[in-house]
């Protein structure tokens, strides 16, 4: 079949739009209509080419919703109909991963997936007869798109697709990194370093869980309104912080973030978020992607008296079993989505969705189809 689709043909050029040839699901494979897609800062950072698993030509997107118009042979979980959000970290149930509880990284198909093909190890994208390649196992820039039955989790039919989308990337990732990964408890001090699509999720995980400090920290005087919006107490823009910055947000949590969130990818800021974890217990949780080739750095004895450096995937989150909790959780108004949706673009308008993400001026835009 043809499909709409916005393709990244290579590192640093706009996407464009093409009419895709999109072959039909194979065994364990669905074909899903993507109804709506988030533009996340990791699609930004592979069309930057800085990823180092970035392949072109590639259709990219990890963060949609949509509904099963197809199944392959031997799919048993879904049927046409369903209303599904795909999941670029997969949940098989049967690999050594998905068996140990510490762990949401489901291994099974990481490695064809990072290789931008099906588990079998084919595309089903072809333009004029050239291979394209998917993304993330999900490649929701394009309305149509085949993604293994064991990365797609089923949702209820009454929820917006255009706010749901959301929940594929962002909201779980910043709220999983407080509930899942953090495990945050009420009346704790947390320090957020990047106040976007993520951190601002992080922030409502933080209210969610009834932090009692939640300090954000960005370059973005704007983002003030919106972090104080979703629970955030306390705001520093480190222009303005005469002196060091990690001993200035020592000093306003008395003594350090008992969690930090470094939501930016920033070499330098993770090593911030690291040093102004309090001493003795301060757990830092990486969120950020950085690009190929950086390293963090810190003075062991930052280690040694007590906090930890640790990072987080999809919140945590396990796909099949903790997304459909998720979208009650906003259809319940438990938490938010609605406000951060910033731009409703058509497909044709997506390289409007990341100059906005550049210049600061969105927090999510969504593309609906
Ligand atoms: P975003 O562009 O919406 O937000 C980034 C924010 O950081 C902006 O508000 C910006 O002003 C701020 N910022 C930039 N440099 C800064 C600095 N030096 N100090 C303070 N603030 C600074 O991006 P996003 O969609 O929220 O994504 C954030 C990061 O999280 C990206 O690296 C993205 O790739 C990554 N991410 C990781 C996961 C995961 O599973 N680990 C999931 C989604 C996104
Ligand atoms: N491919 C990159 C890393 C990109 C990365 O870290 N991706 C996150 C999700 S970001 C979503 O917006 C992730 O889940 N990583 C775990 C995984 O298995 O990919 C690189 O550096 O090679
Ligand atoms: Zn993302």
């Amino acid at each position: 079949m043809k499909t709409r689709a916005a393709l990244a043909v290579e590192a640093g050029r706009p996407l464009e739009i093409v009419d895709a040839d999109l072959e039909g699901p194979r065994e364990g494979e669905v074909l899903v209509e993507i109804m709506a897609t988030g533009i996340c800062h990791t699609d930004e950072f592979t069309l930057s080419g800085k990823d180092p698993e970035g392949i072109f030509p590639s259709i990219l997107g990890h963060e949609g919703a949509g509904i099963v118009r197809e199944v392959g042979p031997g799919v048993s979980s879904l049927a046409v109909d369903d209303h599904v959000i795909p999941l670029y970290t997969p949940e098989c149930r049967e690999c050594e991963y998905c068996h140990n509880p510490k762990t949401n990284l489901c291994q099974s198909i990481r490695a064809t997936q990072g290789q931008g093909l099906m588990p079998d190890g084919t595309s089903r994208f072809s333009v004029n007869g050239q291979t394209v390649h998917h993304y993330m196992g999900t490649s929701t820039f394009s309305n149509f798109t085949v993604v293994p039955e064991i990365a797609l989790a089923k949702v209820r039919k009454d929820a917006p697709f255009d706010k749901i989308c959301y929940i594929g990337c962002g909201v779980t990732t910043g709220i999983g990194a407080v509930v899942n990964t953090a495990k945050a408890e009420a009346g704790c001090t947390a320090i957020v370093f990047g106040l976007g699509g993520i951190g601002l999720n992080v922030i409502q995980g933080l209210r969610m869980v009834g932090a009692k400090m939640i300090v954000g920290v960005d370059l973005n005087d704007d983002r003030e309104a919106w972090g104080r919006k979703f629970g955030m107490t306390h705001f520093v823009n480190p222009m303005k912080v005469t002196g060091d910055l990690t001993a200035h947000l020592i000093d306003i949590t008395g003594g350090g973030g008992d969690y930090t969130f470094e939501c930016i990818g920033n070499t330098d800021v993770m090593r911030v978020a690291l040093e102004s974890a309090h001493k003795g217990w301060g757990e830092s949780i990486i969120i950020g992607v950085a690009p190929a080739g950086a390293e963090i750095s810190t003075r062991p004895f930052q280690l040694v008296t007590g906090r930890s450096w640790r990072g987080t995937a999809f919140g945590g989150a396990r796909g099949r079993t903790d997304v459909p909790q998720i979208v009650d959780w906003y259809m319940d108004g438990k938490i938010e989505i609605d406000p951060m949706i910033t731009h409703t673009l058509p497909l044709e308008d997506i390289n409007k969705g990341f100059d906005l993400m550049h210049a600061g001026e969105s927090i999510r835009s969504v593309v609906v189809y």
